[in-house]
């Protein structure tokens, strides 16, 4: 898939404030500062589409961009922010339920993880939620670029043994923002699933 154009469509903050077009979309979710927005800008060739935060956590948005006028990206707001109260989290938790549930043109979720670090309990509970949706799910570890050969090896063994604990088979994407590493692997798995092609 090639990315002609790509634009900043809403943050919709609301169920209701959703795009009802029924065009596919392609959600993208993750802890706070594993690199979303940037691998986000990295797909889409550009440095400023999706704003790249020093102060994680802010954004409690569904941000939709429209690619090639005939997909959308979405950016969901990042999780395990440890400013952010219960409530909030419990919001956040209810919200992503719906989503998965109820959004019939969600066509796949793309969960990513810090190549660095052992998912976390949050990331555990968003594999418990894929695990009871049919919505396809695949696995985007970031920031490779900062691990060796070795590392990436036990990078994937600890996701992968945390996912067969969670009784999930999932396909797993070694990219980073830095070197651009996954990104036309990415890009085929979006195409694949959401029909980005044209
Ligand atoms: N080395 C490296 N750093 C990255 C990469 N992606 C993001 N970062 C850094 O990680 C921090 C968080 O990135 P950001 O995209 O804002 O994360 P978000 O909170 O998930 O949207 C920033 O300091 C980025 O420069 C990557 O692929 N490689
Ligand atoms: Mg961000």
């Amino acid at each position: 898939m090639i990315i002609k154009d790509i634009e900043f469509i809403k943050g919709a903050t609301r169920w209701e404030h959703l795009p009802v077009d029924g065009l596919p979309e392609v959600a993208f979710v993750g802890r706070s500062n594993v690199g979303k927005s940037s691998l986000l800008n990295m797909l889409a060739g550009r440095t400023k589409l999706a704003r790249t935060s020093r102060t994680p956590g802010k954004t409690q948005e569904f941000n939709y961009y429209l690619v090639n006028q005939r997909l959308y990206f979405v950016d969901l707001p990042g999780y395990g922010y440890a400013r952010i109260s219960r409530t909030q989290r419990n919001r956040w938790g209810r919200f992503i339920g719906r989503y998965l549930t109820e959004r019939v043109s969600l066509r796949a979720m793309f969960h990513l993880i810090d190549s660095r670090h052992r998912p976390t309990a949050r990331d555990e509970d968003v594999m418990a939620l894929m695990r009871e949706s049919d919505v396809p799910y695949l696995v985007v570890l970031t920031k490779t670029d900062k691990l060796s050969g070795n590392q990436r090896a036990r990078s994937r063994a600890e996701i992968e043994a945390v996912l067969e604990k969670a009784a999930l088979e999932v396909p797993m994407i070694f990219t980073s923002a830095r070197d651009k590493r996954g990104r036309e692997e990415l890009l085929g798995w979006i195409e694949d699933l959401a029909g980005g092609k044209g």
